[in-house]
């Protein structure tokens, strides 16, 4: 496969390159691709040098694959053009995912719906991809009616600028603000920005895109996003009632026996998910599995992910690598 990284400059970009590698993604020609600025740059990929080249040189390039990491608005103007020159492109922003032609895809749940035809693939939003990995065969057995999720978002979603940010105020340096407050010993109740109803773009991103991702839009969720001065990975706290009654054991051993998931939770050696632990890692680890005593058919979960990875790259690479494997492309 020729396989264009766009964004390869980018914090999701150099994970992405780092995903491909690891899992000896089949790349024939590497494409690293970036803004003007970056154009003639060297990125390295499995011990050699490759320059980075600019958009119109990527597409006349005609790559088999793009992976997209530079932005809603490079995506919108550049995934239609890399897609007329018969190139798939899997777009990790938020540009494509509600299109209702467009397939927004985790490949563990519904990469099924791919077909040849697939021009432009959306990659889901972070903190959507590490929930709907542990909801997912919980809906199939249980039928989900509502979820209330709050979550804790890592910096990194973020980009250079916040982990850059954080590390000022460490230094007590004045520089440059991702955020509108200091984030080092604080949690902003904002993630991206606000929408008319007064919830953040985040966290309407919660509830659509579980929605298609589920394809049920009777699943009612309510989500608050939350930013605190974490880089491993976003947590996420989850409520989530169930039309039909549960055992919590047989919760567990679903998740257990999903693939990507992984449980840790063992309340008498201390064990459960946490974000640096989750770092580096491509699995979406679950636990503080209980029963919401306060009404029927309800659970309680913590679930953590490195938003790099599952939530970014990984995700990506997985539906490059199906297909590779389906001969889709
Ligand atoms: P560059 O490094 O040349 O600016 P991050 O999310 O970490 O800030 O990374 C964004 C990525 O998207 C970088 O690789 C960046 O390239 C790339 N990028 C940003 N704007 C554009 C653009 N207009 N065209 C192509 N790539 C872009
Ligand atoms: C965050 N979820 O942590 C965002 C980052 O729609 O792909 C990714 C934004 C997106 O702020």
């Amino acid at each position: 496969m020729r396989v264009a990284v766009v964004g390869a400059t980018g914090m999701v970009g150099e994970v992405m390159l780092q995903v491909l590698a690891e899992r000896n993604f089949p790349i024939t020609e590497l494409i690293p691709v970036a803004s003007e600025r970056s154009v003639g740059k060297e990125i390295e990929f499995k011990g050699s040098k490759y320059k980075v080249v600019g958009m119109q040189t990527a597409v006349d390039m005609k790559a088999d694959i793009a992976v997209f990491s530079a932005g809603g608005d490079t995506s919108k103007e550049w995934a239609p053009k890399f897609a007329a020159a018969g190139t798939t492109v899997i777009d990790n922003s938020s540009a494509w995912r509600m299109d209702p032609t467009k397939k927004l895809v985790v490949p563990e749940i519904n990469a099924n719906i791919l077909t040849k035809d697939d021009k432009i693939i959306a990659n889901p939003n972070c903190s959507t991809i590490q929930m709907v990995m542990a909801l997912a065969p919980l809906h199939k057995k249980y039928d989900i009616k509502r979820i209330v999720v709050s979550t804790y978002q890592s910096i990194t979603g973020t980009g250079v600028k916040a982990v850059q940010q954080l590390e000022n105020e460490y230094a007590g340096i004045k520089g440059d603000m991702a955020y509108p407050y200091p984030i080092h010993r604080n949690a902003i109740p904002q993630c991206d920005v606000f929408e008319d109803n007064g919830y953040t773009k985040e966290e309407m991103k919660l509830v659509r895109e579980t929605q298609k991702i589920l394809e049920d839009n009777t699943i009612a969720v309510t989500a608050t996003a939350i930013r605190i001065p974490v880089v491993g990975g976003h947590s996420e706290a989850v409520n989530v009632q169930f039309e039909n009654d549960f055992d919590t054991n047989e919760v567990r051993s679903i998740l257990h026996n999903t693939s990507g998931v992984t449980v840790q939770d063992n309340l008498d050696t201390k064990t459960y998910p946490m974000p640096i632990y989750a770092q580096g890692k491509d699995d979406v680890f679950v636990g503080r599995i209980r029963r919401d005593e306060s009404q029927p058919n309800t659970l309680n979960m913590w679930i953590v992910a490195d938003n790099l990875r599952k939530g970014a790259a990984t995700n990506a690479v997985q539906i490059a690598e199906y297909l590779v494997e389906n001969e889709l492309v």
